[in-house]
């Protein structure tokens, strides 16, 4: 990782062969780990997607790489490091000619087929936050998938991009520090929205809302300031949508 352009994201660098997860990596030493430590792990015998799923992480296949944040802003703020991670993500592949888009708030997709997804985990008091731990997991070199992602996954090598890992990582690493230290110094969100707004694979169309067991068709119309879905129920009512607690679905 030489030529990394960056300051303090990936100043420190732990690469592993093997691992439970990368972010449980960064999670049992949080609090004494230096803000920007990234974990990349060749391999995650135990890959985690968020509410309890499950992460795909093949040995070399893949990037499967944590960041250890210390931002000083208060806890609810948190959840806007996953879209600044996706930007990061969106901004990184197109400066390398692949048009990804996203899928609010933490798939990246090309033609439809989910390439990388990003899982943000958070330590804090009730004030404070302790830690914030971005997950970031791309499919580079897999060439198959097992048969439930089959449909709807895909690596880059799958859609004719051949590129390494060790660029990808550096270009990622690059856009983010830029986009968080925009949030956390300067409290401005801008570029990232417009980012996740152009490159947004959901917006002006209709969904499924998926929620436990509860599934709603709703028209999405916007993505708010402290980077909420805009959606327009079937009643016509305007709802703002939290990210975390939901999952959307194409119609
Ligand atoms: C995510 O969750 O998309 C978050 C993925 C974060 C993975 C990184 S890798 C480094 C770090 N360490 C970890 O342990 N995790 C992070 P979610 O939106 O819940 O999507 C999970 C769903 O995506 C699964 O239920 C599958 O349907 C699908 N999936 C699993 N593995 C996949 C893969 N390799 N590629 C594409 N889709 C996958």
């Amino acid at each position: 990782y030489h030529n990394l352009k960056t300051e303090t994201i990936g100043k420190n660098i732990i690469h592993i062969e093997s691992v439970d997860s990368t972010n449980d990596y960064l999670k049992k030493i949080g609090n004494d780990t230096e803000e920007g430590t990234v974990v990349i792990s060749e391999e995650q015998t135990k890959g985690k997607g968020r509410l309890g799923r499950n992460w795909q992480s093949k040995p070399k296949e893949g990037i499967w790489m944590s960041i250890i944040l210390k931002p000083e802003i208060i806890p609810y703020k948190a959840p806007f490091i996953t879209l600044i991670a996706g930007a990061a993500i969106l901004k990184a592949l197109n400066n390398l000619q692949v048009p990804a888009k996203i899928k609010w708030p933490n798939d990246i997709i090309i033609n439809n087929k989910k390439v990388s997804g990003i899982l943000t985990e958070l330590s804090a008091e009730i004030e404070r936050i302790n830690y914030v731990v971005v997950g970031i997991g791309m499919n580079v070199k897999n060439l198959d998938f097992d048969k439930d992602l089959e449909e709807k996954a895909t690596s880059l090598y799958k859609e004719n991009y051949h590129l390494s890992r060790v660029e990808i990582v550096s270009q990622v690493l690059y856009e983010f520090e830029k986009l968080y230290n925009d949030y956390i110094k300067n409290d401005y969100k801008e570029e990232t929205l417009k980012i996740c707004k152009e490159y947004s694979a959901i917006l002006n169309k209709d969904v499924y809302i998926i929620k436990g067991d509860e599934k709603e068709l709703v028209k999405c119309i916007d993505i708010s300031d402290n980077g909420n879905l805009i959606v327009r129920d079937a009643n016509n009512n305007v709802q703002e949508i939290l990210s975390g607690e939901v999952s959307i679905r194409g119609v």
